[in-house]
Order: C-alpha cells, then structure tokens, then sequence
C-alpha cells in the first residue's frame, strides 16, 4: 500500500480544501510553540502521527468586505465555513484509510473543556498556524496570526494526522508580514488587543467570541441572581434569543470579529477584492498610531519588542 504526497494534496484540493500542506509529525513534537504547555501530534496519537496534513479553506470574500466587527451574516458565513472545513477533513480520513493508513481529525475548533480559559488563552490540541507555517502554507503576523501569499489572514485551518509517511512541505524562506512598517491589524482592531507581535486575548476574546459560553453563562448567572419577579423576563429576553440561535446554529459562538483579518494587505486577493472598502480604516485613533510609530521607530534600531522571539521561529523562518 503507498500513496504519494501528490496523491494526497490532490485528493484534498478535491474535496474542497483551497490550501494543503504537509509537515513531519515529529518536527511538530520537537517545536511545540508554548513548551510549557506543548500541544504536540504524539500527544493526540502517538502511533498515527507520522504526518500532518494542514487544510485551509478560504473566507468568503463577501464577508471580508463587510465593516462591522459584530455582525451576524459573518458570523454565520464563518460557522459554515467551519463546518466544511470538518467535512473535508473526515472525507479525506477515509480516503487515507481506504488506502490502508489509519488517520484522524484535529477539528478546527475543538479543545479539551478542562483547559477552557475565559480569558481567552485556551489551547486546541494542535494550534493549527503554527502547524500550518510548517506544512508550508504562510508565516504569522504581527496579530500572531497565518498569513498566506494567496489569502494572507483570510483562511480557516483544520488538520487530518496521519500513519502514512508522506513528502513534506519546507516551510516559506521570506516573511509575509511587514509588521511594524504596516500595522494595519493595529489600527483596525476594536478591541485594541494588537501589540508588536503578541495579542491580549482577554481583550479580543470577547470580539472573537461573541455569543460562545461566555455569554451563555453570563446570562444565565444574571438570570438566577435577579429578583423572581424578573426572571421571566430575562428568560424570554433577546440575550435568550441570542444564545437559542447561537447554540442551534453556531452563530457566533466560534465566529465573531474578524477586522485584523479583513483590512491585512498581504495575499493575492487584497489588491482586486478588498481594498476598494478596506482601505480606509475608521478604528484608527492618535493613540493607536501613536503607539505603532513608536513601534517602528524601534524596530529600525533592531528592536522587536519583548514577544518577538517567542515566535521568531514561524514569523521569519529562523529555524534553530
Ligand atoms: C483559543 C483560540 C482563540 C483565542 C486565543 C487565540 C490564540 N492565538 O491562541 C481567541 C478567542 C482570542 C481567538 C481569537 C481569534 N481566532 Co482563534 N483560535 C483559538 C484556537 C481554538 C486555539 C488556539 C491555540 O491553541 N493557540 C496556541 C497558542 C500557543 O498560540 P499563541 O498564544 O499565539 O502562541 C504564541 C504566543 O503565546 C507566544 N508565547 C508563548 N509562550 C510565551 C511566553 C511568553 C513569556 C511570551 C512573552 C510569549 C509566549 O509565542 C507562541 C508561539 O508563537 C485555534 C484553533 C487551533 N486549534 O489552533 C483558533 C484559531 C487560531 N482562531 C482563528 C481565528 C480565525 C480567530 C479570530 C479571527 C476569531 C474569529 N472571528 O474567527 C480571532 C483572531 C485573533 C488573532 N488576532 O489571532 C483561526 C486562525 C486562522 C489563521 N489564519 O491564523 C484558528 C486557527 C481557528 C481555525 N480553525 O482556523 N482564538
Ligand atoms: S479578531 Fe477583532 S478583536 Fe480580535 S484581534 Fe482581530 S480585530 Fe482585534
Ligand atoms: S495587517 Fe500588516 S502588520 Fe498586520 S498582519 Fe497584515 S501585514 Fe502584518
């Protein structure tokens, strides 16, 4: 039984997926991009993880032009998005193991609930742009984010490890991101949550996230601690609605604001696709740009910041 790279990619790009790469399972376990909590393919399986296939599927580029960072067509675009994203990933697990590999998923989506954070520094069991630079597909950005030569931010990532030793990809030799000479993501992000080369997740979570189990919960805690008399109301209330839709749709629980994704001038459809309505960016304030010159003015004396290194190894391609 062998089955190519080649065979794989194509099987892939059959089903759907707009971006493949593969990476060694076992660079992904020397790498973990936090080493103090290493999410890492052996972990997952240790037996059928020899390779890792990395899948993107585009956003809709509809949704990127839309302004709003709370809006619910792209919230539920993006949940969509999300779920097609899994079918491709378990077709091509049977495709892997009708040819005799076992394989599994690594849902776009999913983490362990013990590791749930509310302040948004919650760990899937792969972190899937990191994955993704070693297969191949981009580098992270500024927002710590893949940016990729066709889409920069715009892609959703799913991943399908693997027993078959397949050829694998060798990550981008050049930066995509500008970082500090751009800093567009900066100046976009309502949450102010950018910084040079780090995200406050406390503060973009609730954006990113915004009708997810935060919500749910916060509403349910407002609804038991009101007086009786109204908690009838709180219960047939729009935050009711919210979490009802929510919950049967998905809307927004994965999917929120996306305005560093929508504004980031790297990737082959910014030019002909976006720029016409996200070149200018309302969300620009003095004090945004205030912060971000004094970014570059450091970054021209060498000077990246105190978060740089972390990632160095998937922003630049500095392998060690
Ligand atoms: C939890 C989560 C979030 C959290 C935390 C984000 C994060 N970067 O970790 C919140 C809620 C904030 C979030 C927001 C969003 N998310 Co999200 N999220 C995830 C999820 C489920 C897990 C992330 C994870 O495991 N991170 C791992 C950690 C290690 O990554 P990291 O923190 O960036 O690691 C670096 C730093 O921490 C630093 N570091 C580590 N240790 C230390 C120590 C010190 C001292 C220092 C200084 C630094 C440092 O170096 C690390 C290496 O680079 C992934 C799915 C997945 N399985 O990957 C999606 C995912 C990352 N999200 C995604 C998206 C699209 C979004 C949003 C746009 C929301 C939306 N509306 O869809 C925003 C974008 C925000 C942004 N600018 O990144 C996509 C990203 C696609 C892409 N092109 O990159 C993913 C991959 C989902 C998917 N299936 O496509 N998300
Ligand atoms: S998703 Fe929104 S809130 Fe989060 S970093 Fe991007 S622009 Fe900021
Ligand atoms: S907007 Fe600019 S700084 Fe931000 S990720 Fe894109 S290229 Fe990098």
């Amino acid at each position: 039984m062998s089955l190519t790279a080649a065979e794989v990619k194509a099987k892939a790009k059959a089903l759907g997926a707009d971006l493949v790469g593969i990476a060694r399972g076992a660079v992904l376990d020397r790498h973990p991009p936090d080493p103090a909590r290493p999410q890492t393919p052996a972990r997952i399986t240790p037996e059928d993880s020899k390779s890792v296939i990395v899948l993107g599927r585009r956003l809709l580029t509809g949704i990127n032009r839309l302004k709003g960072h709370d809006d619910r067509h792209k919230q539920y675009s993006t949940e969509l998005v999300l779920t097609d994203l899994e079918e491709i990933e378990l077709k091509l697990v049977y495709f892997l193991e009708d040819a005799g590999f076992p394989s599994i998923t690594v849902p776009p989506v999913h983490f362990d609930p013990r590791h749930y954070d509310p302040k948004g520094d919650t760990r899937g069991p792969l972190s899937l742009a990191h994955a993704a630079v070693e297969a191949g597909l981009g580098t992270l950005g500024l927002n710590l984010m893949l940016l990729t030569p066709e889409y920069g931010p715009r892609v959703l990532l799913g991943a399908v490890l693997t027993s078959a030793e397949l050829q694998p990809d060798s990550p981008l030799a050049e930066p995509l991101c500008a970082g500090e000479s751009c800093g567009r993501c900066l100046l976009a992000c309502p949450a102010d949550a950018i910084g040079q080369w780090t995200l406050d997740k406390e503060r973009c979570a609730p954006l990113a996230s915004p009708y997810g189990f935060s919500y749910l919960m916060g509403h349910i805690e407002r609804m038991v601690q009101a007086p009786r008399d109204e908690q009838l109301a709180l219960l047939k209330s729009k935050e009711s609605f919210m979490s009802w839709q929510s919950i049967l749709r998905g809307v927004g629980v994965y999917s929120g604001c996306t305005r560093c994704v929508d504004v980031c001038p790297v990737g082959r459809d910014y030019e002909t696709q976006l720029k016409d309505v996200q070149d200018t960016i309302a969300e620009r304030t003095p004090e945004k740009e205030a912060r971000l010159a004094e970014m570059a003015r450091r970054r021209e004396s060498g000077d990246r910041g105190p978060h740089y290194a972390h990632s160095a190894r998937w922003i630049d391609g500095q392998r060690s």
